[in-house]
C-alpha cells in the first residue's frame, strides 16, 4: 500500500509593510485588491492567509481596525482560508497600537515577531528615480535608522491581551537568538504546544537567506523544541521560492507572497500572489507531497475553527 505523504501547509502574505506601489504594479493594497488577491491565493492552495493593511488612497501601511474591515468579512466569506493578521506594524507603531486590529477581529492566527532587531530596507530606495506616491521613498529610506522593537515585555503583553481569543501565533524568528527568546517564552507558560514558527531568512537585520542557515535554524528549534513545533520558511526577496523547496524536503512548511517577494523568478515580477502560491505548490507536488487544505492546516496546528472569528 502507497504511504501517506505529508501534507504542507502553504501561507500566503499578501500585501505586508515593505514593498511600495512603485515596486510592482501587482502589489495589492486597495481593500477590494487585496480580498481578491487572497481569495484568488486561496484558491490556487494557500491554506493561510497573512494579512497587513494599507491605506486605499496611496497604499501607505495602515493598521487601522477599519482598514482590515474593509475586506476580512469579503475573504471570509468567499474563502475557507485561515486568516492571519499581522501584528507586526510598521515603521512607527506602538505595541498596543499592533495589535488593535487583532484584538478586534479575533482570527484564528495572528504573528508575533520574537525579538528587538534592525529591520532595513533601506537599499532599495536606490533603485527607483520615480515614485508613484510622496511617502514611498522617505518610507524606504527611514528604515535604515529603524529599530524594529518586540521585548520580553511586549512579547508578555501580546500574549496575555490577546489570550482570551486562542489566538495561534505565527512566531516569526528572524536568528537564531530569536528561537532562545521564544523558549524562555514558552519555559514560562506564554505558549501551548504545538507552536508554529515562522523561520524569517534574508531581512537586512536578520540572517542570511541560505540552506546552511536554515538547517542550523531548524537544529537549533530541534534542540529547544524537540517535537512540539511545526515550522514553515519565509525566504525573502530571491531566496523565496528555493528556499521554500529545500525547506519542503527538511520537513517544512513554506510561506509566498508578495510581502515577502515581488518576484516569480529571478529578475522577473510576479503577476500576483496567485501566480507565487501556484509556483510553490507545483514545486511540493513535484517533489512528492500534498498541500493541506485549510481544515488540514487547522488540525496540524491545533486552531480554534473559522467560525470562532470575530469578522
Ligand atoms: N515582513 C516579514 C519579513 C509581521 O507581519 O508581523 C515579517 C512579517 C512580520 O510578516
Ligand atoms: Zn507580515
Amino acid at each position: 500500500m502507497a504511504r501517506k505523504s505529508r501534507k504542507v501547509i502553504i501561507s500566503c502574505a499578501i500585501t505586508g509593510a515593505i514593498h511600495t506601489p512603485t515596486m510592482s504594479n501587482a502589489l495589492p493594497f486597495t481593500p477590494e485588491d487585496i480580498a481578491t488577491q487572497s481569495i484568488e491565493a486561496a484558491e490556487a492552495g494557500a491554506a493561510i492567509l497573512h494579512l497587513h493593511a494599507r491605506n486605499p488612497k496611496d497604499g501607505s501601511v495602515s493598521i487601522q481596525p477599519d482598514d482590515f474591515a474593509k475586506f476580512l468579512p469579503v475573504v471570509k466569506q468567499a474563502t475557507n482560508a485561515v486568516v492571519n493578521i499581522s501584528t507586526g506594524g510598521s515603521l512607527t507603531n506602538t505595541i498596543d497600537e499592533r495589535i488593535a486590529p487583532t484584538n478586534q477581529f479575533s482570527p484564528e492566527m495572528c504573528s508575533l515577531n520574537m525579538g528587538s532587531m534592525n529591520f532595513s530596507f533601506h537599499p532599495l530606495a536606490k533603485r527607483y528615480d520615480e515614485w508613484k506616491y510622496d511617502w514611498e521613498k522617505d518610507y524606504v529610506e527611514q528604515s535604515e535608522g529603524y529599530i524594529f522593537r518586540n521585548t520580553f515585555r511586549d512579547i508578555r503583553h501580546v500574549s496575555e491581551s490577546l489570550s482570551p481569543h486562542n489566538i495561534k501565533f505565527e512566531h516569526e524568528c528572524y536568528d537564531v537568538g530569536h528561537l532562545y527568546n521564544l523558549k524562555h517564552c514558552v519555559d514560562i507558560g506564554l505558549f501551548k504546544a504545538p507552536i508554529f514558527i515562522q523561520f524569517v531568512l534574508g531581512i537586512l537585520g536578520g540572517i542570511g537567506a541560505d540552506t546552511d542557515n536554515l538547517v542550523f535554524m531548524k537544529r537549533t528549534a530541534d534542540k529547544l523544541f524537540g517535537d512540539d513545533y511545526k515550522w514553515s520558511i519565509l525566504g525573502a526577496g530571491g531566496a523565496q521560492m528555493g528556499l521554500a523547496a529545500t525547506a519542503v524536503q527538511l520537513g517544512g512548511n513554506v510561506r509566498v507572497g508578495l510581502e515577502d517577494s515581488l518576484l516569480i523568478s529571478r529578475g522577473q515580477l510576479a503577476e500576483s500572489n496567485a501566480q507565487q502560491v501556484a509556483k510553490i505548490r507545483h514545486l511540493v507536488e513535484e517533489l512528492g507531497y500534498e498541500v493541506a487544505t485549510p481544515d488540514e492546516a487547522r488540525e496540524i496546528l491545533n486552531l480554534k475553527g473559522g467560525d470562532k472569528v470575530g469578522f
